[in-house]
């Protein structure tokens, strides 16, 4: 009988690997997915495709799950007494816990919906969270900007055809699946690795003319195969969510990509730092990988703002190292 995630969580409890506190935080996500999946799920049936008529602090139009799936995710975490603040994709600024619950030591970040565009055509999309210590005093946006090395646990839920929570707690990267039978979710992969190689790359192949030279000369060189430099042949694939490109990196390996380009020059990249790059790229080094922006790894950047963007390149060793060495190379 595969372990629950209930059980799992009790006998890291028991191994002093986690406290109470972020026990019961993990738990209270698990629980809030469901309530998220529950209505991705249903669709145009639920009433929940299609625009908010509100934009978030980013500009972007909002769908309207992803402020539901916001509204869902503060509700499920802010009663457990493990949080003192929450930040989101979808909200202009950190929300100190309300004065009616407990104050805890954890600070969460976290996207509750990343993937909106896929929403409408039933592609992939995913919750994905942060979780550090919080600093004493008041909760602002100055309290979240910590280096993403400090984490002390991130994971995501991706709504797929499987339902599956990812996480780590800094003792390596598990994956449980949901039965939607039995409302719970269960280990499905105890240890995840990501290969040191690989054939497949993953990236907005359409921006290509808008990249910085070294990041057009690396991917130029990947499609040119076994015949090119790099003399392997490669497969592509860009399902535009973070979530799902991640997942398939912990599942079968790969280098996921959203670098600077020149669409908007003054901004370093699509991807948001605290609730997604960071705990995709803690999940990546646990699971044995890397993740960088190009020249520094993504953990040990310094956040200046609470919806700050970066660059990311994610996953097997040696092609993070590559896109490395033709950035050394373009200088
Ligand atoms: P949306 O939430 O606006 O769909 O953006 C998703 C995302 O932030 C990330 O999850 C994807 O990897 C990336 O953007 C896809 O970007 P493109 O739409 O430019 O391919």
């Amino acid at each position: 009988m595969p372990v629950t995630l209930n059980q799992y969580l009790f006998e890291l409890k028991q191994k002093g690997l986690i406290d109470h506190q972020l026990s019961r935080l993990l738990d209270a996500v698990a629980n809030l997915s469901k309530e998220i999946r529950e209505k991705v799920t249903l669709g145009a049936l639920g009433g929940v495709l299609g625009l908010a008529g509100t934009e978030n602090v980013q500009g972007e139009d909002q769908k309207k799950l992803d402020v539901l799936s916001n509204e869902i995710f503060v509700k499920g975490v802010q009663w457990t007494g493990s949080l003192a603040g929450m930040a989101s994709e979808e909200m202009d600024h950190a929300l100190p816990v309300s004065k009616e619950y407990p104050r805890g030591k954890y600070l969460i970040a976290f996207d509750p919906l990343d993937g909106s565009s896929n929403i409408d055509i039933n592609a992939p999309i995913g919750t994905i969270f942060s979780i550090s210590k919080a600093p004493e005093g008041e909760i602002t946006d100055e309290s979240f900007l910590i280096p993403g090395r400090e984490q002390v646990a991130a994971g995501y839920v991706m709504y797929s055809p499987q339902t599956i929570m990812t996480f780590s707690v800094g003792k390596g990267v598990v994956m449980f699946t949901f039965n939607p039978a039995t409302g719970q979710y269960l280990l499905t992969n105890e240890k995840v690795s990501v290969p040191v190689s690989t054939a497949e790359f993953a990236i907005n192949m359409s921006n290509l003319r808008h990249w910085a030279t070294p990041v057009r000369n690396y991917v130029r060189d990947l499609l040119k195969g076994a015949d090119g430099p790099i003399g392997k042949n490669y497969n592509m694939r860009w399902v535009a969510a973070m979530v799902a490109e991640v997942h398939r990196v912990l599942t079968r390996g790969g280098i996921f990509m959203y670098p600077w380009d020149n669409r908007q020059p003054e901004r370093p990249g699509k991807l948001r730092l605290l609730y997604e790059a960071n705990p995709m790229a803690f999940l990546s080094e646990q699971a044995g990988a890397q993740a960088t922006n190009g020249t520094q790894r993504i953990l040990d950047l310094q956040p200046e703002k609470l919806h700050q963007r970066v660059a990311v390149f994610l996953g097997a060793k040696e092609e993070v190292e590559r896109v490395k060495q033709y950035v050394e190379k373009a200088k």
